[in-house]
């Protein structure tokens, strides 16, 4: 294992980098600076804006980071710990850059690689890890979040046989990049119990309203969608998926690389605390000089490294192909909870100027409310183990 020796100092006491390969550490320094031209200088900018930057998705494809995971059909066919690792950088950029990469690999082009026909994965997966076709995953509805079994949105056959097509009646919400996409997949109640099924943007019968008056996650999207007797042929059926192990399935990878990323938003957050402790005077001497700021910044980067080394954990054990959905539940769960703490006892540090854009804290910290409620919430996450540990499940 080789050592970055740039990289080692006061984010990494533990000598974490050690236990990368110097290919994970070349890709992560690669993904690192794409961050540091491309997100950071105008990320204030698109957040107060509202703005999405739709023009990096090209550019992501082109680093190799959009279903960076999967083999075959263009796509990069990286590790589960590089694909942290770039979650991570992207995320210390902001949480819906992260986002935007991982509903297009993680969620979108998983479901189609995974449970999609030989066609449609040459149709669509080429181009989404280009970027030049952007995807959505449509599952969370109005009155079904946490229990996706309880959807309403429905497709019955129009016609009969294997020819027959579909028609789709229903709504979603919270539908990340649905006004952009090109493909969208969408979960759907059938006879049959629940099916995927893709659906081309500009199918009549579909409409994609973005939710506008967010606190958090304002540089990326988070659509309405409504289907009105969409009328889809058969082949926009996913053929290998039947029943919620079929969306499930893609949620453990996106869970995954949310362990990863909420570590790329704390560091973010602490890095930009400490540099400001050291600035600042107050009483004559910088504020990292006091006892409760050193309390605070010490506080932070245990965390941050006992999260980072649990998220390599569950890299390693994903690459080794033995990871369970309860691992990723307690990373899921344990890094964005921390996360969160951090970045806001970051803020603190910065004083009045941490409520500014100027800063990134705030920014995290609000995104990390997204971040802590999709891709199941903390509840859900507890639940998981807890049924996990007792055998008994709570959910119901
Ligand atoms: P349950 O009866 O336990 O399971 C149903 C079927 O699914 C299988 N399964 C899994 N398969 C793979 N991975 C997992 N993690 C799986 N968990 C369950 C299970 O084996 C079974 O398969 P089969 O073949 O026997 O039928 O299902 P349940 O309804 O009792 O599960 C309860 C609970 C709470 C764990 C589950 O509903 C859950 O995880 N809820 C949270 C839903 C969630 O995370 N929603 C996120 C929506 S997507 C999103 O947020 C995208 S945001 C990105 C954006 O668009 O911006």
């Amino acid at each position: 294992m080789t050592r970055d020796p740039m990289t080692a100092g006061p984010s990494d006491i533990l000598d974490l980098d050690a236990l990368l390969s110097g290919e994970e550490l070349a890709l992560r320094q690669r993904v690192r600076d794409f961050t540091a031209q491309r997100i950071k200088p105008d990320i204030a900018r698109w957040y107060e804006d509202g703005v999405f930057p739709v023009e990096l998705a090209p550019e992501l494809g082109e680093l190799g980071v959009l279903g960076m995971h999967l083999e075959g059909y263009g796509c990069p066919g990286r590790t589960a710990v590089e694909y942290g690792l770039a979650a991570m950088e992207l995320e210390a950029g902001d949480s819906g850059i992260r986002t935007l990469v991982s509903v297009q690999g993680s969620l979108a082009m998983t479901a189609i690689h995974t449970w999609g026909s030989e066609e449609q994965k040459q149709e669509w997966l080429p181009r989404m890890a280009a970027g030049e076709v952007i995807g959505c995953f449509a599952l969370t509805e109005p009155t079904a979040g946490s229990d996706p079994s309880s959807m309403a949105t429905y497709a019955t056959r129009d016609g009969s046989g294997d020819n027959g097509g579909w028609i789709l009646n229903g709504a979603k919400r919270w539908i990340g990049l649905a006004s952009v996409a090109g493909v969208m997949v969408v979960w759907a109640m059938t006879e049959d119990g629940v099916r995927g099924f893709l659906v081309p943007a500009g199918t009549p019968g579909v409409t994609a309203t973005p939710i506008g008056q967010k606190l958090s996650m304002r540089a990326s999207i988070q659509c309405d969608l409504t289907f009105d007797g969409v009328r889809l042929g058969p082949e926009a059926l996913l053929p290998g998926a039947s029943g919620l192990r079929g969306p499930f399935t893609c949620l453990n990878e996106a869970r995954y690389g949310i362990a990863w990323g909420a570590m790329g938003a704390a560091r973010d957050s602490y890095e930009a605390a400490l540099a400001y402790s050291q600035d600042r005077l107050q009483f004559g001497r910088p504020l990292a000089g006091y006892q409760l700021t050193q309390e605070k910044l010490v506080n932070m980067l245990v965390e941050i490294q006992k999260g980072t080394l649990l998220a390599l954990h569950l890299g390693r054990l994903k690459d080794a192909g033995t990871i369970r959905p309860e691992q990723i539940s307690l990373g899921k769960l344990n890094n964005v909870r921390e996360a969160i703490r951090i970045a806001r006892e970051a803020r603190t540090i910065l004083g009045g100027n941490g409520i500014t854009l100027d800063y990134p804290p705030l920014r995290h910290a609000a995104n990390l409310e997204s971040v802590r409620t999709y891709e199941g919430t903390d509840e859900v996450h507890t639940l998981i183990l807890g049924q996990h540990i007792t055998g008994l499940p709570a959910f119901r």
